[in-house]
């Protein structure tokens, strides 16, 4: 299997407009000043470091913002502008929200479970519902449109969509697996959490991630349902992949991740005995370290040459006791040997770190071969992409200019350059 990672190029109005409750870095960043081109071309740069270690990169695209359908759906009548300016002078924060580049953080675009792990032997994509919060849940449509041109062949992939609101579902944000290097077939983790911790909401409903994991047809023998700790949900870690990340046969978490990591470990050992599970200790990271460096929200990768290599935001490495831990790590000569940095800060500062901009989807070659390619990426269209963002990409947002409708102008036409750029036509995505 191919692993091919996509990420959301960051749209033209990444703004700080602090819409997340429980996501630490959106509230303390509210108000700021952005840098929608910096952000942008930020994501480009780790793409393209991913294609440098010779691992597949595709792309998603930025979604239609302002997202004027959406608030013609709460009753605001007229054209873009006029709709736009009655929400405006209406509240504010419903512009906020349409105005939300959210759609980046692809790894809350679905849940991906690989044509090896399903009864039908197709890849299984469940669109997330993101039902949480009104700026992420918009997302949803416009998700399930891209994704099913991206995979359309029927041949290879099912695409489902969302599960119904009010069942709280984020995607591959809050599920992780594991396969085993001696033949043991793999495990699908799905990490769920219950009510409130903290003052801050659980996202993930259980409900949501047995749904999925029925839809997709896994054997539930090597279905794990794991409940994420309320210590790491009220220290904001608002999705899982704040806290842990897997790939191959590694599972690496913080201590404080999961609510039982004792039953997790043994049910993870009891499939996949060779599986490798390193914890973090919290006398060495704390959790509220661990979520302001986003150490764990790191692209956890297979090189190549069959070696694996941690794809780190830049603030893992500004903290000594982060960056001593993972010196130490990759010295003892595990299955973790490279640490990689990515600058993703405009990114992070709305609490998505590397691992939160890539959806990752597993394929053989001919599947890989039927996905449409306008999704995939190669230095040529890296270089076209960079072209038209920094022509086309606003400098900064500020939070009056939500109200702007020369911002309004920019950004829909900022877009369709891309659009057009990336040989799709004005309304196919
Ligand atoms: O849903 N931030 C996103 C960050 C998502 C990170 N994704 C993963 N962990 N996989 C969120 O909280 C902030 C937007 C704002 O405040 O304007 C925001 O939506």
């Amino acid at each position: 299997m191919i692993e091919v990672n996509f990420d959301g190029i960051i749209g033209p109005t990444h703004n700080y407009a602090g819409l997340s409750i429980g996501n630490i870095a959106s509230a303390t960043n509210a108000g700021d000043v952005s840098a929608p081109r910096l952000a942008a071309l930020q994501g480009i740069g780790k793409m393209r470091r991913t294609m440098a270690l010779g691992l597949r990169q595709g792309i998603f695209l930025p979604h239609v913002r302002p997202n004027t359908d959406w608030l013609r759906t709460l009753g605001f009548v007229g054209d873009d502008a006029e709709v736009l300016a009655s929400a405006w002078a209406s509240d504010r924060a419903l512009i906020a929200n349409a105005m939300s580049a959210s759609a980046m953080w692809t790894a809350n675009a679905g849940t991906v479970s690989p044509s090896s792990d399903t009864a039908d032997g197709l890849c299984h994509i469940s669109v997330a519902n993101l039902s949480t919060m009104p700026h992420r849940a918009s997302e949803a449509a416009q998700t399930e449109r891209q994704l099913r041109l991206a995979f359309a062949d029927p041949r290879f992939f099912r695409i489902h969509s969302p599960v119904p609101a009010p069942f709280g579902d984020e995607g591959a944000a809050n599920f992780m697996r594991l396969t085993s290097q001696a033949g043991h077939g793999a495990v699908e983790m799905f990490v769920y959490g219950e009510g409130n911790a903290g003052g801050f909401p659980s996202r993930q409903h259980r409900t949501a991630s047995e749904a999925v994991a029925r839809r997709h047809g896994i054997d539930p023998a090597r279905t794990l349902l794991v409940r994420q700790s309320d210590a790491a949900i009220a220290a904001g870690a608002f999705h899982n992949d704040v806290v842990a990340v897997s790939n191959g046969h590694v599972l690496f978490a913080h201590e404080h991740a999961f609510a039982n990591p004792a039953a997790l470990r043994s049910a993870v050992q009891a499939l996949i005995p060779d599986a490798v599970m390193i914890e973090v200790p919290a006398d060495r990271v704390s959790l509220h370290t661990a979520i302001r460096t986003y150490l764990f929200n790191s692209q956890l990768v297979t090189l190549p040459d069959g070696g694996m290599a941690l794809i780190l935001p830049a603030e893992a490495r500004d903290d000594e006791t982060v960056w001593m831990w993972l010196g130490e790590l990759v010295a003892c000569n595990g299955p973790i040997r490279q640490l990689e940095v990515a600058d993703v800060r405009e990114s992070m500062r709305n609490g998505g770190g590397p691992a939160c901009l890539r959806l990752r989807v597993q394929v053989d070659p001919d599947a890989l071969a039927a996905i449409d390619p306008r999704f995939l990426l190669d230095e040529t269209v890296c270089a076209r992409i960079e072209r038209v963002i920094a022509r086309e990409w606003p400098e900064t947002i500020a939070p009056d200019d939500l109200g702007d409708p020369r911002l309004w102008e920019r950004c829909t036409a900022a877009r369709q350059a891309l659009v057009a750029a990336l040989g799709f036509g004005p309304d196919e995505i």
